[in-house]
């Protein structure tokens, strides 16, 4: 898969040079290309935010610069037969779900942008944008961690990214609600035990005793989840 992203920072996105995400780019799974709107300004200041008509506080970014980043992105994924949906990071989206997660990931490209919290000319917006999409609902100083946020859970969907026991329990989980409490060395640990049915070796009860502990656990903390896959079924 192709993600192009527009941002004003491309070096935050040096945070996606580690882990899972580092391996799909190595395995060539996902290929990943910053745009800098600051390169595409015409004045000698390379502005890329001005002040709101109607006054107010902050600045908005400028349609300009977004629009020629757009277009500079669009012909390169012209040349590979594969222009994409523009999805803006914005706490005016939809609520991102694994659900949108599995969608994105189908796509042979996506172009993100990310803009800053004062907001993006409406213009542009309206003229480029195709989908609006929120991590949820707090403000952060801009869209680039909600967009690395977004390149991370998609990441890990490419084909051969995750191994095959990890993509099970990938499933597992969508089934499930919330994972079932893990433990590793040592089997006491400031004078707690691991529960004992994890050291029995017997993988029926294992696994029976993991699928309560899951339910537990998402009727505590998360019933929203119990409730959405009843109305799954
Ligand atoms: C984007 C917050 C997506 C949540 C500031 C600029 C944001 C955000 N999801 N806050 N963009």
């Amino acid at each position: 898969m192709n993600i192009d992203v527009i941002s004003i920072f491309p070096q935050m996105f040096d945070a996606m040079n580690y882990g899972m995400v580092k391996r799909a780019i190595d395995q060539e799974a996902l290929q990943l290309d910053l745009w800098n709107p600051r390169d595409f300004t015409t004045d000698v200041h390379r502005m890329v935010d001005d002040r709101p008509y109607g006054g107010g506080p902050g600045m908005v970014m400028m349609a300009q610069p977004l629009d020629d980043a757009l277009n500079a992105v669009a012909e390169k994924q012209a040349q590979a037969n594969k222009v994409a949906p523009v999805v803006f990071l914005s706490p005016q989206g939809k609520r991102l779900e694994q659900s949108d997660v599995k969608a994105l990931a189908q796509l042979p490209s996506l172009t993100l942008l990310a803009g800053r919290y004062e907001g993006v000319d409406e213009r542009l917006i309206s003229r480029r944008v195709n989908q609006e999409v929120s991590i949820g609902d707090y403000i952060v100083a801009g869209g680039e961690l909600p967009a690395m946020v977004l390149i991370d859970a998609i990441s890990r969907l490419l084909p051969g990214v995750l191994g095959n026991a990890q993509s099970m329990q990938l499933e597992s989980f969508e089934k499930a609600g919330l994972d079932y409490p893990q433990y590793t060395r040592p089997q006491v640990f400031s004078g707690e035990e691991v529960p004992a049915v994890l050291l029995s070796g017997n993988h029926e009860q294992i696994a029976s005793w993991r699928a309560k502990q899951a339910r537990q656990r998402t009727e505590q903390r998360r019933p929203d989840l119990l409730e959405q896959a009843e109305d799954e079924i």
